[in-house]
């Protein structure tokens, strides 16, 4: 078979798979793949371009005062006819405000992060959204499913942004083995090898952020981008696990100062400051110096700058032609 004979063929299988697949079919959409709702990154326009590219496009609420969030909302209806999500960080302040828009505008999905989402369920359930938390452990996603959560992403500490202690490779089937409710692996995957590495482990999909940092949609500051093509395997490194809120980041002068404040237990106050408006700076102005350039461990991975859509076909090809590898060769 040729070479594009045979790419054909796997992309052929590969969308006959998903067809059934639990996510695609509860979300009504092409590829089980979630773009992570990265504060300050996850606009309306990224989202939107990861929804018409057939994932699941999510708005970042973050601390994103309720007028501007509604505003993002809007632009992403109009960019988009297909389903696109809402991330509530529950540590916010504007959570409570984040919920109410997601209820008024009929949101289809929500995702939660970085707390407890029983509030969330309780008021957007009965609308008939449907409630994804991000969980870091296995007594929480239990928790969640009681709760009536519809699916829960298991995110390993591989991820960027605020983690847990498990990494995906020990989270991921732990999590699929505890709940009915399907599982979406995050934290790590980047790219096909990833993304059947999640299935093999009991995931029905996948969530990716620092891949989508990298994309033409994305209004990350083109300095951040091109720090994430030119990163390697270690250059991220988590701050704040003295303050109960660890963080991974890519390495630069805020991560050392981070570390250097914790190492000499300087008072919580102190090292929460150094944060403040930092991720602004980072992510949106480009300072590569001070700013807090939240990213994961797939930073290393990830080499190019390209449009949503065909992240998301390549991922899938490549994870198609990857199982197809396996089985048949073992190699
Ligand atoms: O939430 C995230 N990632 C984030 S939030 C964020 S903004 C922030 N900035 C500074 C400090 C803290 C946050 C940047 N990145 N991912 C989802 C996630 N949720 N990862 C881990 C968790 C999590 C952790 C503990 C969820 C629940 C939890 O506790 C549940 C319990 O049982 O208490």
């Amino acid at each position: 078979m040729g070479q594009s004979l045979t790419a054909l063929f796997f992309v052929k299988q590969v969308s006959e798979v998903l067809k059934n697949n639990r996510i695609c079919k509860m979300l009504g959409i092409e590829y089980p793949l979630f773009q992570g709702g990265m504060a300050w990154a996850a606009t309306a326009e990224l989202a939107a371009a990861v929804s018409n590219g057939g994932g699941l496009g999510i708005i970042a609420a973050a601390t994103t005062p309720p007028d501007i969030l509604e505003q993002e909302i809007l632009k992403a209806r109009a960019l988009t006819d297909r389903p696109f999500g809402l991330n509530i960080m529950l540590l916010s302040p504007t959570s409570a405000d984040a919920t109410e828009l997601a209820a008024k505008h009929r949101v289809p999905v929500v995702t939660t992060g970085a707390g407890v989402p029983g509030r969330v369920i309780n008021r957007l359930k009965p609308l008939g959204t449907i409630v994804i938390p991000v969980v870091a452990s296995v007594a929480h996603a239990k928790r969640v499913e009681k709760q009536g959560a519809d699916a829960v992403v298991a995110e390993g500490m591989e991820a960027g942004g605020h983690i847990g202690e498990l990494t995906t490779m020990a989270l991921v089937p732990q999590i699929a083995s505890a709940v009915g409710i399907p599982v979406i692996a995050a934290g790590g995957i980047a790219d096909g090898r990833g993304v059947a590495a999640a299935f093999a482990l009991g995931a029905n999909g996948v969530q990716l952020g620092t891949r989508f940092i990298c994309c033409m949609e994305c209004i990350a500051h083109d300095n951040f981008k091109q720090a994430l093509v030119e990163a390697r395997d270690r250059d991220t490194a988590v701050t704040g696990r003295s303050t109960g809120h660890p963080v991974r980041c890519l390495r630069n002068k805020l991560t050392a100062e981070f570390e250097r404040l914790e190492y000499e237990h300087a008072p919580v106050e102190e090292i929460e400051r150094l944060g403040v408006g930092k991720m602004r700076s980072g992510i949106i102005e480009g300072d590569l110096e001070w700013g807090s350039l939240m990213a994961g461990q797939s930073s290393g991975m990830v080499n190019d700058v390209r449009p949503a859509a065909e992240i998301i076909r390549d991922v899938f090809d490549e994870a198609g032609a990857v199982l197809r590898n396996i089985s048949a060769h073992g190699e």
